[in-house]
């Protein structure tokens, strides 16, 4: 009995194993079945009499005029892509007339490995970086149409080509109104001419090089979605980058939204899921830098990864704005150019005249990050850079641009030209003050140790502070007031120091009524002046201490600082 319920067991066991097996066999001929090339068709050009037609569209077969054969199997005809080669854009011989020549560096072009990524096809796949909890996500039905506007200059073929086709692959059809190229005066106008055979790529080439701001804003004129989505041109958009954004957008045109921007190696084209913990911050060189979020935010967001990421800066190469939005807040400063600082600009001004920055988190597009500029900057990368820093610090930051000139003094002899409009758009938007912003978007940054808060003349009645001779080791003493600036011009600093120049008022040792002298500041300077000038100050209400000219006769004054603008 025993014997015969273990063979009965045995017998079981293997017919399951069996069918098993023939489960798993099954399922593999039939993957391999769907190995067929699945249609490109970003690929389809303008000419294609169902280009815009959809695949799953049952009226297809009354456009393919083929042999009776190919009629009744209309769906795979077009699975086939290149067997109707004039309707698809031979992406092999596009990339191969910008591809290297034999010997040639492939790096010195873009500056990543032009190889890696002209071995590429358009459609690579790339893998779902997203959180999980993203594929759950529902958004609205009625999304906006949005126009999606591409700036380049002298890009490598394959990487232009493929952000074309991923926005076009990985974006629902009819959500995408347009692709707008904006050719920055290539060396090579046929890069874009031939991209703009395809399926709704409209193309305008620049007559002289302009740079990204003007050329942005050029592509933004004929763009006739409501929502703009600029992207620089090397980047691959990932699943469903798009919904999540333009979902933002549509609740709220005051929205500026912009995906995780992922890592597309510059070596090897590999693609890398970016931290989702980031946000865009700056330090007081005005720089953009990737900064990790606090961990009580962090802390937060464990519950809910998809919720949206308030930022104090955008990167600047890939976003998304409501088109009559980004008109009412005037676009971008077209006095900028090049390269650099335009980010900087348009967060201030977004947050300052009331909209606000965000990353979506489910919203992922790759993007080739490098170490150089791959092309020359007219009159000098960091003069354009400079000139357009200081027009977004001048028209933006109020008294606090003294923090960026202290951090750069290099760029306060760099002129930034006339910003009388940027200014007045600013206060025709009602726009909120730099102190606002620190306070509310980005109180994280902190004023900075010991940085100039204070320019001007130190006077009592008709005499001022004056350094007379201006000599190390000398005193300075007091003159008539003349408003010049000049030997009367004097500096706080926030850690204490009273400067002129590079040199700083020092005592000559530690007791009340020491004696000040004119030394270089440096640090041992500044920690006793902080010391005597704190105790001065308290002090002087009554009768304070200046040593003056006549060396070592003290002269009770009382201090009355002019224009005291001690920031926050
Ligand atoms: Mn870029």
């Amino acid at each position: 009995m025993g014997a015969g319920k273990m063979r009965r067991k045995v017998k079981l066991l293997l017919i399951f194993l069996a069918s098993w097996m023939f489960v798993v066999v099954y399922l593999i001929q039939s993957g391999s079945r769907d190995t067929k090339p699945e249609e490109n068709r970003a690929l389809r050009l303008k000419s294609d009499r169902y280009a815009l037609t959809s695949v799953d569209d049952p009226s297809i077969n009354r456009h393919v005029d083929s042999s009776p054969s190919s009629l009744t199997d209309g769906q795979a005809e077009l699975f086939t892509p290149f067997s109707t080669l004039s309707s698809y854009l031979d992406e092999v011989a596009y990339v191969a007339a910008g591809g290297l020549r034999n010997g040639d560096d492939a790096y010195s072009r873009n500056k990543f490995n032009q190889l890696a990524s002209d071995s590429l096809r358009s459609n690579r796949p790339v893998p779902d970086t997203r959180n999980s909890k993203c594929l759950a996500k529902k958004y609205r039905t009625d999304l906006p149409q949005t126009s999606v506007i591409i700036t380049f200059h002298n890009e490598a073929r394959s990487t232009l080509l493929r952000t074309v086709v991923s926005v076009l692959n990985r974006s629902p059809e009819h959500l995408i109104k347009e692709i707008i190229l904006v050719d920055d005066f290539s060396d090579d106008s046929t890069d874009g001419q031939e991209l703009s055979k395809i399926q709704k790529v409209k193309l305008i080439r620049n007559e002289q090089r302009e740079g990204l701001m003007r050329s942005r804003v050029r592509g933004s004129e004929i763009a006739t979605a409501p929502v703009l989505t600029f992207l620089d041109s090397h980047v691959e958009c990932n699943v469903n980058w798009l919904e999540p954004l333009l979902d933002r957008v549509a609740e709220d045109p005051t929205r500026v939204v912009c995906p995780i921007i992922d890592v597309i190696n510059m070596d090897n084209f590999q693609y890398i899921g970016a931290s989702s913990e980031l946000r865009g911050g700056f330090d007081w060189n005005l720089v953009f830098k990737w900064e990790y979020l606090s961990k009580e935010v962090r802390a937060q967001r464990q519950k809910d990864p998809t919720l949206p990421i308030r930022t104090p800066m955008i990167a600047g190469g890939l976003f998304v704005m409501n088109k009559d939005y980004f008109v009412k807040l005037g676009t971008y400063d077209k006095e900028m150019n090049i390269w650099g600082g335009e980010n900087l600009e348009i967060s201030f001004r977004v947050w300052q005249c009331g909209g606000s920055l965000e990353i979506i988190p489910c919203s992922r597009v790759g993007h080739v990050f490098r170490k150089r500029h791959p092309y020359s900057f007219p009159g000098g990368s960091g003069n354009v850079f400079a000139h357009n820093t200081r027009r977004a610090a001048e028209v933006w930051m109020d008294r606090y641009k003294r923090y960026y000139y202290n951090a750069v003094p290099l760029s306060r002899t760099v002129p930034f030209g006339n910003i009388a409009d940027r200014l007045a758009l600013k206060k025709k938007l009602g726009c909120k003050p730099f102190k606002w912003y620190l306070d509310n978007v980005y109180p994280e940054l902190k004023l900075p140790a010991n940085v100039d808060v204070f320019v001007g003349s130190i006077r009592q009645g008709y005499m001022c502070l004056d350094t007379l001779e201006n000599q190390i080791g000398k005193t300075a003493g007091i003159f008539p007031c003349h408003d010049y600036g000049g030997n009367q011009e004097w500096t706080f600093t926030i850690g204490g120091s009273i400067k002129h120049d590079t040199m700083c008022l020092s005592p000559t040792d530690y007791s009340a009524m020491s004696l000040l002298v004119m030394k270089p500041c440096d640090s041992s300077t500044d920690e006793v002046s902080i010391q005597i000038i704190n105790f001065h100050f308290q002090w002087n209400s009554c009768r304070g201490l200046l040593g003056s000219a006549e060396g070592l006769i003290y002269i009770g004054i009382h201090l009355i600082i002019t224009k005291l603008n001690i920031l926050r």
